[in-house]
């Protein structure tokens, strides 16, 4: 496939900020069939993520991308398998060489290889995630859903510490985990409605119910939420949260703000500000992971701290104790958590890395290892349906986004359709 055409342009992602959407072009290939590809953009980094942008502004990294698209076609490159994205790759990094890509920005990287991918496959005829699976098996991910939220996601000064409360059903078929979230999120709602006086129907960047619960209440409407659903549809679901303990820990320490407000004996306890040290926080986590029988803890401790996860990982084997900005989808840094034995399961963000060729390896080391894999969205997203392509095309377990809001529907939706067109089984 020779490229005929390559253009950036700017466009807003669901929290309303610039991104760049990158369409890509061949000439044999219909115009009608979609190469487009945009780029998210989180709010709760972790520190060894490359940047989103330019330092010198989105503009620059969207003329940079015009700019090597030209040369791309001007040296007609032929783009047949995964691996030529090296020849991207290599441009990128020898006008970039900053480790964080600060100059160019990683989203213009990831954007302009997602469009290219797509448009190699429908070279072949083949949709996208039909080009990366190769003839293996088509498993369907299960839907990792953010239910209720906080953290980082929330404008509102009370909101819980923990920044998502997640739910994993336990279905056969997509659909119906996808459809039993979003049953759940009704029933949440409606359990927050009557509970959480104070709550004004505020939702996370990610459209997830945004309590002004403390955690441990809002854990305790999210059990109560699991046992309807058991009763109503007769289908389990197991919770999970991301404490994305990175965004509190300030000076070495945890430092709550929305701590505790629990009936204890019959009395309520409110104790807002609480700080926890690293053994505190470890304990804090232990104590709710055994009481609500969690079975996903991503970043329960903050990005430095391998050892402190290794040992929740060590204590909690069936508990998917999971690694999101300890690793930031970087080889280097899943190398040493795998030699740590610090997680048991990992996050995958292309954009965290921005090359789709080292996604690739980091997910290829994770699976040699048996840690367990969830493709994520970003608290930032456009309606590109990319990620559910990842998710089958590299046969990943579970996929982590919203359960409401266009962006996430979006990739849904499109999980929804390669099922049925598989009849999956
Ligand atoms: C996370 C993500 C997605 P953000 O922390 O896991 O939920 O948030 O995109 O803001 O980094
Ligand atoms: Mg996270």
């Amino acid at each position: 496939m020779i490229l005929t055409k390559v253009l950036a342009k700017k466009i807003l992602n669901s929290r309303k900020e610039e991104t760049i959407s990158v369409i890509a072009e061949s000439k044999k290939i219909s115009k009608a069939i979609g190469t487009e590809a945009s780029a998210p953009s989180g709010k709760s980094k972790g520190k060894y993520e490359v940047k989103d942008f330019s330092s010198r502004g989105i503009d620059f990294s969207i003329n940079f991308i015009n700019v090597l698209g030209k040369k791309l076609i001007k040296e007609k490159i032929n783009f047949q398998s995964f691996e030529d994205l090296a020849e991207i790759e290599e441009l990128v990094r020898q006008y970039d060489k900053t480790p964080n890509l600060s100059l160019v920005g990683g989203n213009s990287l990831y954007a302009l290889e997602t469009a290219i991918l797509k448009l190699i496959a429908a070279s072949q005829e083949q949709e996208l995630w039909q080009f990366l699976i190769q003839g293996k098996k088509v498993i369907l991910p299960r839907p990792l859903g953010n239910c209720i939220g906080g953290g980082a996601h929330v404008k509102q000064d009370k909101k819980t510490d923990f920044q998502e409360f997640l739910l994993l059903p336990k279905t056969k078929h997509f659909f119906d985990a996808y459809f039993i979230n979003l049953q759940a999120y009704k029933e949440a709602k409606a359990l927050l409605t009557k509970k959480d006086k104070e709550w004004k129907k505020n939702l996370t960047d990610e459209s997830a119910l945004a309590t002004t619960l403390d955690n441990e209440s809002t854990l305790a409407l999210l059990q109560a939420v699991k046992q309807t659903i058991k009763e109503k549809f007769d289908i389990s679901i197991e919770l999970g949260i991301d404490v994305a303990a990175s965004t509190f820990w300030k000076v070495n320490r945890y430092r709550y703000k929305n701590y505790k407000n629990r009936k204890k004996g019959g009395k309520r306890e409110i104790e807002r500000e609480k700080i926890l040290g690293r053994e505190e926080q470890i304990s804090y986590i232990r104590e709710l992971i055994k009481k609500n029988s969690l079975c996903y803890v991503e970043d329960p401790l903050q990005q430095e701290d391998f050892n402190g996860f290794a040992k929740l990982s060590a204590k909690f084997p069936s508990t998917l104790i999971t690694a999101d900005d300890l690793t930031c989808t970087r080889l280097e840094l899943v190398e040493k958590m795998i030699k740590k034995k610090a997680a048991n399961a990992l996050i995958v963000k292309p954009n965290q890395i921005s090359s789709l060729l080292e996604t690739k390896k980091v997910i290829d080391l994770a699976k040699k290892h048996g840690i367990t894999l969830i493709i994520s969205h970003r608290s930032g997203e456009t309606t590109d349906n990319a990620l559910a392509h990842f998710a089958v095309g590299w046969q990943i377990p579970i996929i982590k986004t919203g359960i409401l809001g266009k962006e996430r529907i979006a990739k849904l939706n499109e999980l929804v359709r390669i099922e049925r067109a598989n009849n999956v089984k």
